[in-house]
Formats: C-alpha cells, sequence, structure tokens
C-alpha cells in the first residue's frame, strides 16, 4: 500500500505545530464563500494532526480545517476525494444514505475547493452539521449500535466507488510492518533514546506479536482481501450524535477516506468506542457489551458486504489496531513527539502504555470476542 512510513507515523518531518494565531485564521475563513458574515473563530475539537477552527456568522456555522502538510504528503488530494465522495453520496438513493451524514466541502470564493496560506499550507472548509455533538464516550450498547450501522452505511455508500480512482492521502498509513520497522530502527538508530522500564515492556509486548503485525498486510498483499474505499480513522470523535446523543448522524474528519482495508475501520472503531476510559485514561478495558451490538449493527446494515475472507480476520484486526496505534505512540514518545500533538513530554508513552493495555484485554476476551463476531455474522 504505497511507501511505508519513514518516521513514526507517515510524515518523516512531521511536528506538532504551534496553531496560527486566530486572526490569520479568520482572515483566511473569509476567503471561504460563506453564506453570512463571519462573527467569531474558535479552536474546535481533539484533533492530534490538523488545526480544526469553529467559525460562527450570522448565519449557519462552519469548520474551517489547516491541513497538516507535513503529515499529508499531497493535502490537495483531501478536497479532491472528499469531493468526490459527497457528490457520490448526492447521487444515491435516499433508502441507501439516510441517516449518513458526511459534511460537504464549502468552494472558496474563487470556486476552488481549498485555499493556500502564505506559508503554503492549505486550509479547507466544511459545514458543520447543525444540532450534532461528539461523546467523550459510549455509554449503551444502543449507541455502540448506532456507531456500527452508520460504519457499515458508509462501507456500503463507498462500495460504488471504484478504489482505483480514490486518491491515496496518506501512504502507508495502517501498514503495521512499516510502523514496526521503524520503531526497531528508532530503537536501534544512533540517536539518544530515553529508555525506560515502561519503554522496555512496551517494546516486549510489541516483539512478542511479530505475527500479529503481518497478519492484515500479507493477506492483502496475497490478494487475499479486497481494497475497498474506507474512513482511516473512525474513532468516536469522528463520529456525530444527535443533540440527545442516541442517534449516529455524521462521520467527520475525512481526511484519511482512501482505498484500505475495512478492517482498518472496524478495528479502529472498536478499539476506539469499546475502551470506555479513552485513548488518555488511566488503563483501558475493552467492553464486550459495546463490541458485540456494534458489530451486531454493523452486520444486520452491511448485509453480506464483507466476503467470508475478511470477516475471518476480524478478530485479528480487533487487536491489531490498536497494537498499531500503541506502536505510533510509543515511537512517537522516542523520535520527540514530532507527530501525535502533545500536552506534556510522556503523554505519547502513557498512550502507548494504553492502548497496548486495550491489546491485553481484548486477547484476555478473546473467546467470547470470536463467538460474538460468529454470531453478528452468521457464522456460528
Ligand atoms: C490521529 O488527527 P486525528 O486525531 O484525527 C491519527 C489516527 C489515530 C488518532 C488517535 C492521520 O487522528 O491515525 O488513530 O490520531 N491520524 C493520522 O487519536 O495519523
Ligand atoms: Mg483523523
Amino acid at each position: 500500500m504505497g511507501h511505508p512510513p519513514r518516521s513514526a507515523t507517515p510524515g518523516p518531518r512531521a511536528r506538532a505545530a504551534a496553531p496560527p494565531p486566530e486572526p490569520e485564521a479568520a482572515a483566511i475563513a473569509k476567503g471561504f464563500a460563506l453564506a453570512a458574515p463571519l462573527l467569531a473563530i474558535e479552536p474546535l475539537g481533539s484533533g492530534l494532526i490538523n488545526r480544526t477552527y469553529l467559525v460562527t456568522t450570522a448565519g449557519p456555522a462552519y469548520v474551517l480545517q489547516r491541513l497538516n502538510g507535513q503529515v499529508f504528503p499531497q493535502p490537495a488530494t483531501i478536497l479532491a476525494n472528499l469531493d468526490r465522495l459527497t457528490r457520490h453520496l448526492a447521487g444515491q438513493s435516499g433508502e441507501d444514505t439516510a441517516g449518513l451524514r458526511l459534511p460537504a466541502l464549502i468552494p472558496t470564493r474563487r470556486g476552488e475547493l481549498g485555499l493556500r496560506d502564505a506559508a503554503g499550507d492549505l486550509w479547507r472548509m466544511l459545514e458543520h452539521v447543525p444540532a450534532s455533538r461528539t461523546l467523550p464516550h459510549l455509554e449503551t450498547p444502543a449507541q455502540a449500535g448506532a456507531v456500527g450501522a452508520i460504519l457499515a452505511r458508509f462501507h456500503r455508500v463507498c462500495a460504488g466507488l471504484d478504489p482505483a480512482q480514490v486518491a491515496m492521502t496518506l501512504p502507508g498509513f495502517h501498514v503495521t510492518p512499516a510502523y514496526r520497522r521503524r520503531l526497531d530502527e528508532v530503537l536501534g538508530g544512533p540517536g539518544p533514546i530515553e529508555r525506560s522500564a515502561e519503554v522496555d515492556a512496551a517494546q516486549r509486548f510489541i516483539d512478542a506479536r511479530a505475527d500479529l503485525i503481518e497478519v492484515l498486510e500479507s493477506a492483502r498483499a496475497a490478494g487475499r482481501l479486497p481494497l475497498r474505499v474506507v474512513h482511516g480513522d473512525p474513532k468516536l470523535d469522528n463520529i456525530l450524535f444527535d443533540a440527545a446523543g442516541e442517534r449516529a448522524i455524521a462521520l467527520i474528519d475525512l481526511d484519511t477516506v482512501q482505498p484500505g482495508l475495512v478492517h482498518h475501520d472496524i478495528g479502529d472503531c472498536l478499539r476506539s468506542c469499546c475502551n470506555r476510559r479513552g485513548e488518555a485514561g488511566s488503563g483501558a478495558a475493552f467492553d464486550l457489551a459495546l463490541c458485540q451490538a456494534l458489530l451486531s449493527a454493523y452486520a444486520e446494515e452491511a448485509a453480506g458486504l464483507l466476503a467470508e475472507a475478511e470477516v475471518a480476520l476480524l478478530y485479528d484486526a480487533l487487536r491489531l489496531i490498536p497494537l498499531e496505534l500503541g506502536l505510533r505512540f510509543l515511537t512517537d514518545h522516542l523520535e520527540g513527539d514530532r507527530y501525535f500533538r502533545v500536552r506534556t513530554r510522556g503523554e505519547n508513552l502513557r498512550k502507548a502504555q494504553i492502548q497496548l493495555a486495550l491489546v491485553a484485554d481484548i486477547e484476555r476476551q478473546a473467546g467470547a470476542i470470536c463467538r460474538g463476531i460468529a454470531k453478528a455474522f452468521g457464522g456460528g
């Protein structure tokens, strides 16, 4: 899948940039075709890569983002993909798309998809989905079901797009073996490394799962799994609920929509939604009831979309994606927090430990999870 990442994560020189001053964001916002005069602009959300702002006007609200050009080699492809996807969605029958909204791009005043600032960074404006909210964690299986259903609906809609026609926005994303090679290079390289008992334990945990790390990539390379257009990052923060927090109504953060495996999405969604303690909480616990509700709703909504070979690798995907994220957080910690935005030193190491603890908890419940997958997808 494209070039392997050359850093902890795909961008070799990635560095968590300081937020641009709001006046600059406001000046940029005025370059877009907003429906009403701009009133205010303020930072929004907790994304780790791009800079995001809420734009308030006398009319509708918008979301303005500066795309991280050190992570995404060609940010313009993100805009082209999103444009293509929203047009595709608009062309589907209402029945297929009911309950799935994707925020549309707002063009610039000159009719372009995005706008470059003086430093060369690309900005995009998106519609803000009204009466929506994100949830800090899932409370009920019904909410998990709503998540599973919207993810399946997204995959069903994307199944109508030829992956060959959709650009790779982030080459090497979710190529776990390449992330592992990078970790090994950093650990074995000449650079000064902050070794600690925690780092050693994490390394041992990862090394003990060498086979798992290869599983999806080797199945993909052997042609056993179909490439599909996927979201890439359907973590809980990227799912919008209605104001009551009951129905999932939209998927956001469509930067990593590109050809990939359905496992990347299902694994990422489950690792995020079924750990109620969150990515930066204390410890990790994988909630079986949430997992079952999410998978059952996904399977029902996907209605036969997944091939048997795909279903057969779901359990592995479920523990691989948190392992991959743990590996990425750990590598970034060792490289000096160049990719994932942190508030304090040590945050990426703690986040790595949490993802690895989640893997361990998933493995502890392997039997029940596999029975649940079989039940949801009709294999047992
Ligand atoms: C990053 O930027 P954000 O928060 O949407 C990362 C995902 C990780 C996630 C963990 C392009 O997503 O892969 O799962 O952090 N995105 C990229 O919170 O690397
Ligand atoms: Mg993202």
